[in-house]
């Protein structure tokens, strides 16, 4: 298997690009047209059935779809400047359980299906979980239809033009019906494991999270002429509210992130008009979170209005805290001999199915933590642990 692992990985990578700044494997671009071109070649490889669902999602059926199935897999795109494993490792670790299922003779009694979900990490239109999202229904399809990435393309013309049609988009009731269990292997974005010292874990939970988008609109001006008394510069505000963000976070026990800003009109030499701001919050609970930003919120304002600059702080997705299911936990953690189970502050498409069908997740340990860069990476015999963890938890759901 470890040879079979570093062989389809590296015809991973291939595709991925990737280097010293990471990758860029986003949304409906040619990379991730690519990465989908590769899933339906390790699916045709394999025998197994190819489909595209109405939102994207990629589907590969060993056996004939329908009721009870049980599904594994997880996402190809990344976080701008990403890691090779968040996301990939879930796919590619799908494909070799069903390998592995193969060598130990095993026929599931049930359907059982890889899948890859479109825009997990929301990098190029700003909302995270979308291919999961449309599929249960927790994201419109207007709404998504009209997402628009940096340079203004929607989300819509961007499926279009890789030959997707948006006007399809929408809960799937027939693919969620066919779902009898879903179970998401990922690199732990975090050193729970590594402080175990074990190579395979199951998720308890997710925290409850959110993106808030802040804007802060002041008045353009000349840099060289404009007395600072005369200034509604947005960039003062702004900044203030990131450091009373890290302030209540700490204070609070959560977490908190402004790690994409737009100016406009982004010139040396101009007083910027405007500060688009993207807040990331965090918290074991729902309660802490919506205190967070409700202090964030009240100093942006206070902020603001000291430099005669206008601020709005809009929601623009939040997810509720994720548990995962004790019953289908537990068996797992069973099958598997006692894998540890650990909370995450990371969100996943796991995290959205949970709403809707039976859902465990697996974590494969990451020696550092580190994640959302292009330092993430989990040793080989680690990842052909979560493979064989996986083959066995594929086993036990589907064949008992
Ligand atoms: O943002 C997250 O937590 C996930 O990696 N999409
Ligand atoms: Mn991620
Ligand atoms: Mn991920
Ligand atoms: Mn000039």
């Amino acid at each position: 298997m470890r040879v079979r692992f570093e062989r389809i990985w590296a015809g991973l990578a291939r595709i991925g690009g990737g280097g010293a700044d990471g990758y860029r494997r986003f949304a409906w671009t040619p990379v991730d047209l690519a990465l989908r071109g590769w899933f339906e070649e390790e699916a045709a490889r394999r025998g197994l059935t190819y489909e595209r669902d109405r939102n994207g999602n990629q589907w590969a059926w060993w056996g004939t779809p329908g009721p009870g199935a049980v599904v594994t897999g997880s996402h190809l795109d990344s976080v701008p400047g990403g890691g090779a494993f968040d996301g990939p490792l879930g796919v590619v670790s799908a494909f070799l359980a069903v390998d592995e299922l193969r060598e130990r003779g095993v026929t599931p009694a049930r359907p059982l299906a890889v899948v890859n979900f479109a825009d997990e990490e929301g990098a190029r239109f700003g909302v995270a979980c979308v291919g999961s999202r449309l599929l249960t229904g927790v994201l419109s399809p207007a709404d998504a239809r009209k997402l628009r990435d940096a340079d203004g393309v929607t989300l819509a013309e961007a499926m279009r033009a890789a030959g997707a049609d948006p006007d399809a988009l929408g809960r799937d009731e027939e693919a969620l019906s066919r779902i009898g269990a879903f179970v998401e292997l990922h690199i732990e974005q975090g050193r729970g494991l590594a402080d175990l010292d074990a190579p395979v874990g199951v998720a308890s939970a997710i925290w409850p999270h959110g993106r808030w988008r802040c804007t802060f609109r002041g008045e353009a001006n000349h840099a060289g002429t404009t007395r600072l008394a005369d200034r509604h510069d947005p960039m003062l505000p702004f900044a203030s509210t990131v450091l009373a963000a890290r302030e209540s976070a700490e204070r609070l026990g959560a977490l908190a992130t402004f790690g994409r800003v737009r100016v406009d009109p982004n010139g040396t030499n101009a007083i910027p008009s405007r500060v688009d701001a993207w807040l990331d919050g965090r918290a074991p609970d729902a309660g802490t979170v919506r205190a967070m930003v409700d202090e964030i919120t009240e100093a942006a304002r206070a902020a603001a209005a000291g430099h005669g600059v206008r601020v709005e702080v809009v929601a623009e997705s939040t997810t509720p805290v994720v548990r995962f299911g004790d019953e289908l936990r537990d068996r797992i953690a069973a099958a598997l001999g006692g894998a540890p189970a650990l909370p995450t502050g990371a969100g996943h498409d796991a995290g959205i199915l949970s709403a809707s069908v039976p859902t465990a997740m697996l974590f494969v340990r990451n020696p550092t933590g580190v994640s959302h860069s292009p330092a993430e990476h989990a040793g080989v015999d680690d990842c052909v642990a979560g493979v064989t963890a996986l083959a066995t938890v594929l086993e036990e759901l589907a064949c008992r």
